[in-house]
């Protein structure tokens, strides 16, 4: 038979074969690996030794060592760091990737790249940053934290959580495959895989990215149930619907928004496989029409960016005021505004095809609905505000990042309604506007992230973080983020379309781009700076920092502030000093090195 081949097809024969066997090895080094670990099947997670509410729940005590331990975890705040770690390492790539795409639009020609490359780095820069960081950063907070703030012992189902997290890094491989498997070219679809476009293009690396998108999804959706399942069922009988924390109330409602668009994401994935390998005609001109998929996809698509925009929501609500010396300002009506988003972000999803030629009286519809749910996040703005308004405030890390996230949300809403209005958006949509707008929002959630990062880095360490640092990451990335996302919104009035790799043209203001992708490059630069400067603080300061000497770091207790999670850090510490644990040359002073900065 294969003397019958070409030489060519016997080389990718030969090649496929050694895959396959190499793969299997693998996967019997690992089962053999796996088998040796003693105490793999000793591992009880502490959710089924004892329950309820007594020492048990802090226990943990059967975790096996070292690498073992993160491989077979159940414990929710261990997969919490997991997910962490695994967003830090998608950050990093999505952010190399725009480093790259900044760097050649310096200049008007395509010289550093070529085009095929900018659209693949492009695009594997908005589908991991999407959904390999965004949804997943999210669950990091989220599992650590929600157990702790409602007072389970953990998240309903530990295991299901283990295997929701462990459906991930498969999932990052097969959507960056293109870029490792010699021979095929990397998925250019952008991360709106828009039909024809995406049923056209040969390369497998396109299905590839489905099926890995297809794991994320059915990932998250994992999570989402567990979740839900957690806040309903586990919470400590003293934590009601009335006191249940603003962050839980937000990864409840983020977690029913999941649940209703991301299965409807990975049927339209597996039809946009059909059509690819099978020959059906979901997509195609012929048969559904492109304008199927548009739909299908932003009807998933629109809900995702408030999945990704409302737990960060939480975090401030539950930060922010921590730093302004009071309670948060109209809980109730933060809580409304959050199930408010959640309804309203299934009925806006066409305005993301207001220049399809869709029937303009629908069109004008969603036009309606989408400058409503304008409403419900001003009402959460002018609460965060209003909480500030002469209050006590400190400005510690954690709360200068609030006031960046609380700023950079505004520009970013504002542009969104200027979009929501039709007229507006036919002349604005597929330019820099667009990218402008939704980075500013993004660019929000990150400094929430980041407002996370700090304010529970002593609980979640021990440690505290280098503060002077933390301020240089702040300014840098505050400066940054105004610097290339206001050149952007410039770049679209001045009529610059998006996802180019080049702008050589010669109609239009040439001259203006150029400058403006410079001071946006340059922005992107300081951004990565800061980054570098956020990632050496947090490393370092893990391995090395100064101990925490009080269960209080922040001193709310004398504000009345302190919530659920720093009893329980307080608690741990009693235990572990008692134990003649790691901390035990510590005594549980109140004074803290942190009170100079809080002064
Ligand atoms: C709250 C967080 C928000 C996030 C995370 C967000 C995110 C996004 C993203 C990612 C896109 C671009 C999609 C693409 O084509 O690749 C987009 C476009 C759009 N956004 Fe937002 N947005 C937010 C808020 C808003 C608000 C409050 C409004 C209006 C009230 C709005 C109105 C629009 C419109 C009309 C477009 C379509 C523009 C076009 O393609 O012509 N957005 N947004
Ligand atoms: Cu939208």
């Amino acid at each position: 038979m294969i003397s019958g081949l070409t030489p060519l097809a016997v080389t990718s024969v030969t090649t496929s074969v050694a895959l396959t066997v190499s793969m299997g090895l693998v996967l019997v080094a690992m089962i053999v690996w796996l088998a040796r670990v003693e105490d793999i099947r000793s591992y009880v997670p502490a959710s089924d030794i004892g329950g309820g509410a007594g020492q048990t729940e802090y226990g943990h005590e059967e975790k096996p060592g070292g690498i073992t331990r993160w491989l077979t975890t159940v414990d929710h705040k261990d997969i919490g760091v997991l997910y962490g770690v695994y967003s830090v390492i998608t950050l990093a790539w999505g952010g190399l990737s725009v480093l790259i795409m900044r760097t050649e639009l310096l200049d008007p020609p395509a010289t550093l790249i070529q085009s095929t490359t900018y659209n693949a780095l492009l695009t594997s820069h908005g589908i991991t940053l999407l959904f390999l960081f965004g949804t997943p950063i999210l669950a990091a907070f989220a599992n650590y934290f929600v157990p702790l703030l409602i007072g389970a012992d953990d998240m309903a189902f530990p295991r299901i959580n283990s295997i929701a997290f462990w459906l991930l890094p498969p999932g990052a491989l097969l959507i960056w495959a293109g870029f490792f498997i010699p021979g095929i070219a990397p998925s250019q679809t952008s991360w709106t895989m828009y039909t024809p476009l995406s049923i056209q293009q040969p390369s497998p690396a396109v299905d590839l990215m489905l099926l890995g998108l297809h794991l994320t999804g059915v990932s998250a959706t994992m999570g989402a149930i567990n979740f839900i399942a957690t806040i309903f069922t586990e919470r400590a009988e003293e934590v009601d619907w009335a006191n249940l924390d603003i962050f839980s109330w937000t990864v409840l409602t983020q977690s029913g928004l999941i649940l209703f668009s991301f299965p409807l994401l990975g049927s339209a994935l597996v039809m946009l496989l059909l059509d690819r390998n099978f020959g059906t005609t979901f997509f195609t001109v012929g048969g559904g029409g492109p304008l199927l998929w548009q739909n299908l996809f932003w009807f998933f698509g629109h809900p995702e960016v408030y999945i990704i925009v409302l737990p960060p929501m939480g975090l401030i609500s539950i930060i922010l005021p921590k730093f302004s010396g009071r309670k948060l300002f109209g809980f109730k009506f933060v809580v409304y505004s959050t199930l408010a988003i959640g309804v309203l972000s299934f009925g806006v999803w066409a305005h993301h095809m207001f220049a399809t030629g869709m029937d303009p009286r629908l069109r004008a519809s969603f036009m309606a609905v989408t400058l409503a749910i304008a409403v419900p996040s001003a009402v959460k703005t002018f609460n965060w505000m209003t909480t500030m308004w002469n209050g006590r405030l400190r400005l510690t890390a954690p709360m200068l990042f609030c006031i960046g996230f609380v700023s950079l949300f505004i520009i970013g809403g504002v542009t969104g309604v200027f979009l929501a209005s039709i007229p507006v958006d036919l002349v604005l949509t597929d330019t820099y506007y667009v990218v402008g707008h939704f980075h500013f929002i993004l660019m929000a959630i990150l400094t929430a992230v980041f407002a996370g990062v700090y304010y529970w880095f002593p609980l979640y360490t021990g440690k505290w973080y280098q503060r002077g640092l933390a301020k240089w990451h702040f300014w840098l990335f505050m400066i940054g983020s105004n610097l290339t996302f206001f050149a952007m919104i410039l770049l679209g009035y001045a009529g610059m379309p998006r996802r180019y790799a080049t702008y050589n043209v010669d109609i239009g203001p040439v001259a203006q781009f150029t400058d403006l992708h410079q001071v946006a490059t340059l922005g992107a630069y300081l951004i990565g700076l800061s980054g570098i400067i956020f990632l050496w603080n947090i490393v370092q300061s893990w391995l090395e920092g100064p101990p925490v000497q009080s269960s209080d770091p922040w001193e709310l207790a004398e504000d009345g502030l302190l919530t659920n999670e720093w009893q329980w850090f307080d608690h741990q510490r009693e235990t572990a000093i008692t134990d003649g644990g790691a901390e035990s040359e510590e005594t549980d002073t109140d004074t803290d090195d942190n009170s100079e900065e809080t002064a």
